[in-house]
């Protein structure tokens, strides 16, 4: 069914677990402070500051991961804990102690850990200092990075540098709704995508040549897309706008790592035209240069972050009033079809994933795919026999196990968000995606597994003894 090696996992992220904003030399990050803003930024500004408290019940998650008999987990370091004010000036030897206890835990317990050094979660010092609009970033992002290669790569064999890059450029930047909050349309979010594909090709470079040899572990970037399909499949329109909503989105990011080392080619026509026609001075999607350390070829993998589905059409002529927005540079508009359940965003289109999978399969030259996250939420009072998400699971599991057998994608790992129900960025904690019920009202944040946990630990069970019997 999956093969041998394949891995079982889950994921979290560090400011969305930890808490200990501000314990133990921690540094503050950009969520700290976006959070701490208050006026409603985040849901009833809830906040970071305590949630799972993983970073005293440490412990306890691994009991869950445990109890759920992951052969990985995928976890993200926060850079604030590990260097406060960002650099390598000054290293805060607890919070090393802390990732370096985690790491050790899950290896004595057989779980292969997968760490993403940057998570969303900036030092507010870099941002001060103009955080990802900054060129400067590439380097600082190096540094960060050889620093985590050195100290923990001796036992961490696989690194994402950064979680969806999209999300950071466009929610983060154009849309102002996550952390730093800035509403600068159309233009810092190509700046910011920009400046984190030259911060990843750097860290990927250094790995490549000073760590792998002697670590030999593996080095990617995680994306996120939605599967897309045109509203009206014999419109010639519609089909060109899904691939523009597509090249906007995964292509903006894979186009220049795994296909050509610049953006896609839609892109950077329908930007330079769009910026022509509303009297732009210069382009806003930025060059690469030929002095700097290529972006092409710069994963080992591909990490997917995979959640929903969407169909698109195209729009006849700007709409009124219309801005510089990177979604309108790409003249596709998403029309809600697929029925949606938890979170307002999310429709759960099993089989997306694994038409997503084949389209990564075909268009980046069958690459080794990791899904490195997908999950379902719920949404208002508790229901700890959470059916409608055990057959969540079990169809978007069957979904994958068809992509590889079916149609032969060289998928090596499924990790389900999220191990912990968390602080659910600008949703707070009104939106739940754990396999665990944490509650929250509890000074010990007591975890509870829901039963989707148990029917995620049974299928992985089954699949893994299968794979043992046929050994
Ligand atoms: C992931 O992003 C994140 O990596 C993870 O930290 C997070 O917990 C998880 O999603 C669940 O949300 O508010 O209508 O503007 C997935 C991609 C992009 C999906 C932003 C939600 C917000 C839509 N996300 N999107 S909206």
């Amino acid at each position: 069914m999956f093969p041998p090696k394949f891995a079982w996992g889950a994921a979290t992220a560090a400011y969305q677990i930890e808490g200990g904003w501000d314990s133990d030399g921690k540094g503050p990050s950009i969520w700290d402070t976006f959070c701490h803003k208050g006026g409603g930024l985040v849901y009833e500004d809830h906040s970071g500051d305590v949630t799972c408290s993983s970073y005293v019940f440490w412990e306890e998650d691994l009991k869950c991961i445990q109890q759920l008999g992951l052969t990985h987990y995928r976890l993200s370091v926060s850079w604030s804990r590990l260097l406060p004010d960002g650099t390598t000036k000054h290293v805060n030897q607890k919070g090393v102690r802390y990732y370096n206890k985690v790491i050790d835990d899950l290896l004595a317990s057989n779980v292969m850990p997968m760490v993403t050094l940057y998570h969303f979660d900036l030092p507010q010092a870099l941002q001060d200092q103009g955080g990802w609009t900054s060129p400067e970033m590439a380097d600082i992002f190096d540094s960060y990075a050889c620093f985590c290669f050195q100290t923990f790569g001796d036992r961490v064999k696989l690194w994402i540098t950064l979680n969806e890059p999209y999300v950071c450029a466009k929610l983060g930047h154009e849309d102002g709704i996550f952390a730093p909050g800035i509403k600068e349309p159309g233009i810092a979010a190509y700046l910011v995508g920009h400046n984190m594909l030259r911060a990843h090709a750097r860290a990927w470079h250094s790995y490549h040549s000073m760590y792998r040899a002697k670590q030999g572990g593996a080095v990617s970037l995680a994306l996120n897309s939605d599967w897309a399909e045109p509203v009206n499949p014999a419109s010639p329109d519609d089909i060109a706008a899904t691939e523009r909503y597509l090249a906007f989105s995964l292509g903006w990011f894979a186009w220049p790592v795994f296909v050509t080392g610049d953006y896609p080619e839609v892109m950077r026509s329908r930007v330079e035209l769009r910026s022509k026609e509303l009297s732009c001075q210069d382009c806003r999607l930025p060059a690469f240069s030929k002095d700097e350390p290529s972006i092409l070829g710069t994963a080992d993998f591909f990490a997917l972050n995979y959640y929903t589905s969407r169909r698109v059409k195209a729009v006849g002529g700007l709409p009124e009033g219309c801005g510089l927005k990177s979604d309108q540079d790409a003249e596709a508009v998403v029309d809600p079809t697929w029925p949606v359940c938890g979170v307002s965003w999310l429709a759960v289109v099993p089989d997306g994933l694994r038409k997503l999978l084949k389209y990564i399969k075909d268009t980046f030259n069958n690459p080794a795919v990791y899904i490195t996250e997908n999950g379902f939420s719920q949404v208002g009072p508790v229901v700890m026999d959470d059916v409608q998400r055990c057959g969540f699971y079990q169809d978007i599991i069957q979904e994958v196990a068809k992509a590889i057998q079916e149609d032969g994608v060289d998928v090596r790992g499924y990790f389900a968000w999220s191990l912990l129900d968390n602080f659910e960025w600008a949703d707070g904690f009104r939106v739940r995606f754990g396999l665990f019920h944490v509650d929250f009202a509890q000074p010990e944040k007591t975890r509870t597994i829901y039963r989707s946990g148990r029917e995620y630990a049974g299928i992985i069970s089954k699949y893994q003894s299968q794979t043992n019997n046929s050994q």
